[in-house]
């Protein structure tokens, strides 16, 4: 076990704490619930806490609806990279797409919103999946960040094997210290747990718990 004295330097980066990702949501991470009252302490802990809020326009590309013959879950090809086709979920305005009410609000610095483009995923709070040439958008984060004088990424939220392991590469790929705490999240896909660890390792990502934090 680590321990990890949290510094001024240091952001929170709470990924997708929406109601559709809940059990009984429209795209249910399993467990997902119970990372809710792990977040929710450790928002005060942290000077910088950004919170992505999954929000997506009606008929959105990475909705199995908005391709005929297609059901949940199945795989496709968009842009020359894989793409499940989820559930409509988060989609903007709707209760299921905003942050779960038993967050506290107040410690959190920037609400990010992602998957506004209604052709292009975007699991990542750095960059949108891949659109058109193989381009990945930047959605800011990275330079908010560097601007505040932001060192290490420490994510948390859902689900493990989607929009927190591509927020998490990211942050490694963008130059920051990144770890993931591991009890503060779950995968959608519960099987795919070793493939996201390699993921992390590859990436040089740290996986940790929130009980090696200190201060
Ligand atoms: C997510 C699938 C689709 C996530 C978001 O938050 O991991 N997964 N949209
Ligand atoms: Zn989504």
């Amino acid at each position: 076990m680590t321990e990890i004295r949290i510094a001024p330097t240091d952001a929170l980066v709470v990924v997708d704490l929406q109601p559709d990702f809940m059990p009984g949501g429209a795209l249910p991470v399993p467990e997902g619930d119970a990372v809710v009252p792990v977040v929710a302490p450790l928002l005060r802990r942290f000077a910088t806490v950004v919170a992505t809020q999954d929000w997506h326009p009606p008929g959105h590309a990475s909705f199995a609806s908005s391709h005929p013959g297609r059901r949940p879950y199945d795989i496709i090809e968009r842009f020359g990279h894989p793409q499940v086709l989820w559930p409509d979920h988060c989609v903007q305005g709707t209760a299921g797409a905003a942050l779960v009410v038993d967050l506290p609000t107040e410690p959190v610095s920037l609400v990010l919103r992602k998957g506004m483009d209604p052709e292009v995923d975007s699991y990542s709070a750095f960059r949108e999946n891949y659109g058109p040439g193989g381009m990945r958008a930047p959605t800011g984060l990275a330079g908010y960040l560097r601007e505040r004088g932001i060192r290490r990424v420490f994510v948390c939220g859902l689900a493990r094997d989607f929009c927190v392991r591509w927020t998490a590469e990211d942050a490694a790929a963008a130059g920051f210290e990144t770890f993931v705490l591991d009890d503060a999240t779950r995968p959608v896909f519960p099987d795919a747990r070793e493939e996201t660890d390699r993921a992390f390792a590859d990436a040089g990502v740290h996986v940790v718990r929130t009980s090696d934090l200190t201060r």
